[in-house]
């Protein structure tokens, strides 16, 4: 056992299905039913020792849960050398927060941990990054740029930003922009792609014009069903002839007014890692129906087929499949549209050590849920047992994400888990775990966990 106390936290992050049956107690020595997932004796002892206290409410704590005190934020590198260090890397990178982790160099991706998603207004400097290709090319002239809109229109324009913004009216929004596979990280098996967290979104404030202005301006013909969205990032390959993504929308929500094609960030140019001068904002759907240094939308009379479509590109399971499985995404997938509902708390990080004797704590933190809103927020230090709600927010402005607050209590010192849960509109709660397993890691939402250290 001595061995195990030392090692149970490693093993929890190579192999966390021994580290259950280690601490749990092994499923063929049964004991019956009843008894297993219960944490007790040598179990309990070594799982205390590996989270760093007295785990207050063990009896209630559910098997197959990585301890959130374990879970990482993110994994190095698969393909790391020896020599480099281990855990998340830090993003160096002109106009962004250190605090930020470098998932992808190439292309540059990084995430924002949860813990500095603690402003109403994400800051610039905050917001996290994804790139599919290469970062666009530079604009001397920023109002010269041309972006282009064609199909299924009956005037087709070539507008340059100067005539974007001086023949339409400009609104601000406070806006969700996050990308689909926000919370992947989640999903067992691992699913391809990017290993979020859950801080692949900001709500930060675009300024620009409803992209629905400029397609009625060009006149959109009763055969339009769907965008296709253009960028001017060169694919990772160089290949000219190749996008490095390509997404676009059903028309419906191209012409909500609260699409933008954007040309300030918080007040700000956008900043060109941003997409500079342009892009598109689809507020509430996967970031990647959002495009940066926009150049093109052509409006077309069946759904988009460009870079990041079909498949199981940005697709979800319409009936659920075996975790793993290996699928093309042909036969019941549907594209993602909403984004689903996830709570995060932002004013503490992970790992959080409070002073002995502390037993009440003020937490805040946001929720969204894409198109649909968030009805309440609850908050448990029990394992799920019991619930308290949240004070919530106004929203600014639909598409806002929602702030929200309150107190928790702790009984005793030790450790805790502080998991957060948010409900959408139409009723549904976010997950114990991820759900509906897909390929690409769509649509992962469980609840938002940390660990605290009391004494
Ligand atoms: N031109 C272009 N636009 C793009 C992408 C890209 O690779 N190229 N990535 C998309 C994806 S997948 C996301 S999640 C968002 C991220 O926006 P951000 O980098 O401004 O945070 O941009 C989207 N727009
Ligand atoms: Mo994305």
């Amino acid at each position: 056992m001595t061995k195990l106390e030392r090692s149970v936290g490693e093993l929890y992050r190579d192999d966390p299905a021994r580290a259950e049956a280690e601490i749990f107690g092994r499923r063929a020595e049964g004991r019956g039913a009843s008894r297993r997932g219960f944490l007790g004796g040598a179990g309990l002892a070594a799982m205390t020792a590996a989270v760093g206290g007295t785990i207050v409410y063990s009896e209630l704590l559910p098997e197959g849960l990585i301890p959130a005190a374990m879970a990482q934020t993110a994994p190095p590198p698969p393909a790391a050398p020896a020599a480099a260090p281990s855990g998340p890397q830090p993003l160096t990178y002109p106009g962004k927060s250190n605090g930020l982790i470098l998932l992808q160099d190439r292309p540059l991706v990084a995430e924002t941990p949860e813990h500095l998603l603690d402003d109403a207004t994400t800051p610039t400097d905050k917001f996290f990054v994804r790139n599919n290709g290469q970062i666009g090319p530079e604009t001397a002239n920023p109002d010269a740029h041309v972006v282009v809109i064609d199909g299924e229109v009956n005037t087709p324009l070539r507008l340059t930003v100067g005539e974007l913004k001086s023949r339409f009216r400009a609104v601000t929004y406070r806006l969700q922009l996050e990308c689909g596979g926000n919370g992947r990280a989640a999903f067992s098996p691992q699913a391809r792609g990017n290993q979020w967290g859950n801080g692949a979104i900001g709500c930060a404030e675009w300024t620009g014009v409803p992209l629905r202005d400029v397609l009625k301006a060009a006149g959109v013909k009763p055969s339009a069903v769907h965008t296709g969205y253009f960028g001017a990032d060169p694919h990772l390959s160089g290949d000219a002839s190749r996008q490095s993504i390509s997404r676009g929308t059903p028309m419906a929500k191209a012409m909500d007014r609260h699409t933008l094609v954007a040309f300030a960030m918080n007040g700000q140019p956008i900043p060109h890692i941003h997409g500079d001068p342009v892009r598109i904002i689809t507020p509430g759907w996967p970031g990647s129906t959002s495009p940066k240094w926009l150049t093109r939308v052509w409006v077309r009379d069946k759904v988009h087929d460009g870079a990041g479509m079909g498949g199981t590109s940005y697709r979800i399971p319409t009936v659920p499949i075996v975790p793993g499985s290996n699928v093309d995404g042909r036969e019941n997938f549907a594209d993602m549209h909403s984004m689903p509902v996830r709570s995060i708390l932002t004013s503490h990080a992970n790992g959080t050590k409070l002073a002995k004797g502390t037993r009440r704590l003020d937490i805040r933190g946001a929720a969204w849920a894409g198109d649909l809103d968030v009805r309440r927020v609850d908050v448990s230090v029990d394992f799920g047992q019991t619930w308290r709600p949240m004070r919530m927010s106004e929203l600014r402005n639909r598409y806002d994400w929602r702030r929200w607050s309150g107190t928790i209590e702790f009984p005793t010192d030790g450790y805790y888990e502080v998991w957060t849960r948010a409900q959408d509109r139409s009723g549904r709660y976010q997950p114990h775990v991820a759900a509906n397993w897909n390929p690409q890691g769509y649509g992962a939402n469980p609840f938002h966990r940390i660990a605290v250290l009391i004494g």
